[in-house]
């Protein structure tokens, strides 16, 4: 028998000759397909609820592209996700503090002003801050605040402290941001220090409050607004767009930006030095300060527009909503988060142990 399938050396070599053959096609054809995929595709990574598909197809057909969106919950998750070395992201949304942390940590492609014609529809009051003073990095995407929404068909009584969510009358009703600097934010306005305090003994009082708060919060999650909308929890610490998008659902939501003062933010459009798709990335920018596509995202994310003359295209409900653009005074009221260097990971460890306990 085994001399039966014995082959002789001739035979060996053809056979070797097939295989190897078969295992170059297999490698071309995946090399090809790999490539095929990837060169027309742009890969977002971003917040929950920032790109709508019409944006997204809008610009798939536009430019005959396919568009992937992913997502992530915070700042931090992010960087995090970026410096484990995922590298196939061509857009990310950072907030403020968190632009100029990637800066520096030299993650952000340097932006192509050239590639961006639209840059100069973008309002100056939102260009040049302090995260990246010239914007070579960062396009403002959208603004908006951090604060309270609650259900006022529920809740009666008047809110506008962050106390209310220390009150024993409203535990299991309410959800706090999952954010190592939100929510410590939040201990440390009520406790009338800066959201970016590097005051150890400040940031261990503030800990305290947030163990003392832990069993009244029913759940610690960054997307409030289908909690509010099933009537899950009848407050939450959020977003200011997350609840407007809520309240377009339960109109009983408000929003306040309780006295003790909270956090602003803008959120922006940057290219990570790793995207695989530079070129593609820029169009796409340019396409979202399109004045008519601005003011989709705008009125999908109802967070305010840095485009003037996107206002045009805006709904007027959108366009007078005071809590989408609060007045000069509630602004200059407000902080912004700053990146603390090193000192960021006490504030990781306080939010590990708040979370622990
Ligand atoms: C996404 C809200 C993100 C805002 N729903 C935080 N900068």
């Amino acid at each position: 028998m085994i001399k039966n399938i014995a082959f002789n050396t001739q035979q060996l070599k053809s056979i070797l000759h097939v295989l190897t053959l078969i295992l170059c096609l297999f490698i071309g054809t995946v090399a090809l397909i790999g490539c095929g995929d990837s060169q027309n595709q742009l890969n977002i990574f971003t917040w929950p609820g920032y790109i709508s598909d019409e944006i997204r197809a809008g610009f798939e057909q536009e430019f005959g592209v396919k568009v992937i969106v992913d997502t992530y919950g915070s700042n931090e998750d992010l960087l995090a996700k970026l410096k484990a070395g995922a590298s196939g992201y061509d857009i990310i949304m950072p907030s403020d503090y968190m632009v100029s942390k990637m800066i520096q940590m030299e993650l952000l492609a340097k932006l192509d002003r050239d590639k961006i014609t639209n840059y100069d529809k973008i309002s100056p009051f939102y260009l040049d801050k302090y995260f990246d003073p010239k914007n070579n990095y960062s396009i403002p995407y959208t603004f908006g605040t951090a604060g309270i929404a609650y259900d006022s068909s529920v809740i009666t009584s008047v809110v506008d402290s962050w106390n209310v969510f220390w009150d024993i009358k409203n535990k299991n009703q309410f959800s706090m941001l999952d954010d190592q600097r939100e929510t410590p934010g939040v201990a440390l306005k009520l406790l009338g220090y800066s959201l970016n305090t590097k005051d150890i003994d400040q940031l261990q009082q503030a800990k305290e409050k947030l163990i003392q708060q832990r069993n009244l919060v029913k759940q610690y999650k960054n997307e409030a607004e289908e909690l509010l909308i099933s009537g899950d929890v009848v407050m939450a610490h959020c977003w200011s767009g997350d609840a407007f998008r809520a309240a377009e659902k339960r109109p009983s939501i408000k929003y306040v930006i309780p006295k003790e003062g909270s956090s602003q933010f803008i959120d922006n459009v940057c290219i990570p030095k790793s995207a695989p798709h530079i070129e593609l990335a820029h169009k796409f920018i340019n396409y979202l300060l399109r004045p008519e596509i601005n003011a989709k995202i705008s009125t999908f994310t109802m967070y305010g527009t840095c485009v003037p003359s996107a206002k045009a295209y805006l709904p007027k409900k959108l366009l007078e909503h005071k809590d989408i653009y609060p007045s000069k005074e509630t602004m200059d009221s407000l902080e912004w988060l700053k990146d603390l260097g090193d000192f960021t990971q006490k504030y990781s460890r306080v939010w590990d142990e708040v979370k622990a306990n």
